[in-house]
């Protein structure tokens, strides 16, 4: 299986290398500057119709969206214990909290990078940041109460789940003040040998 990986440092595709390197897997970087504009050239448009990153070409297959191609890819590799089958108990667990990830935690992350550092000044809305904070350490909260008990979200041991939320979590190390467990989780999570360590 040829696995190519459309990524930038920093970027989601992060989310992928990451899962790439605990499966051990072969892969190739295709490097693509968002910052230049060449996620909306022709040549990039052709492989994601939105020219965000993540894609990952299979093949002659590509896949988008970062959850998506984490989970298909810990499931491609059952024996690696990185997503639960589905019908195992610990199955609810991990789809609740890739979920999470995705949505509940994102969401305003994403909201406060954009409005705070990516958007120009004239397009940023820096209203926005403080209520995206507010939401943000509600959901930090949430996920403090989870990792208190337990060294990972799903089963007491490293999933995809964590892969997922440990790269947002990432982005505003400083806001996890004030979440001992959180803060003990992340640095666990970048202890890892295949921590992608562009990602912060
Ligand atoms: N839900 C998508 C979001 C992808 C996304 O927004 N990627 C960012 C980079 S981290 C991007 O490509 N932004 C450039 C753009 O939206 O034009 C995923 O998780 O794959």
């Amino acid at each position: 299986m040829e696995l190519v990986l459309f990524h930038m440092p920093g970027s989601r595709a992060e989310r992928v290398r990451w899962m790439l390197d605990e499966l051990g897997l072969d892969y190739r970087l295709e490097n693509i500057d968002l910052f230049k504009g060449e996620g909306q050239g022709e040549a990039y448009l052709a492989i994601h119709p939105l020219g965000q990153l993540p894609a990952l070409k299979v093949d002659d297959d590509v896949m988008i969206e970062s959850g998506a191609i984490v989970q298909w890819l810990a499931e491609s590799v059952p024996d690696s214990g990185l997503a639960p089958a589905p019908g195992e108990p610990a199955r609810r667990a991990f789809d609740q909290w890739m979920y999470f990830a995705a949505t509940s935690l994102e969401d305003p992350a994403w909201e406060m990078m954009l409005h705070s550092r990516i958007l120009p000044a004239e397009q940023a809305v820096a209203d926005i940041v403080p209520f995206a904070e507010q939401r943000y350490r509600r959901v930090l909260g949430v996920l403090e109460a989870t990792l208190r008990d337990s060294e990972y979200l799903v089963a007491g041991r490293f999933s995809a789940a964590d892969i997922m939320t440990g790269y947002i979590l990432a982005w505003f190390p400083e806001l996890l003040a004030g979440f001992p467990a959180l803060q003990a989780y992340l640095a666990r999570l970048q202890q890892r040998p295949a921590y992608p360590r562009a990602a912060a």
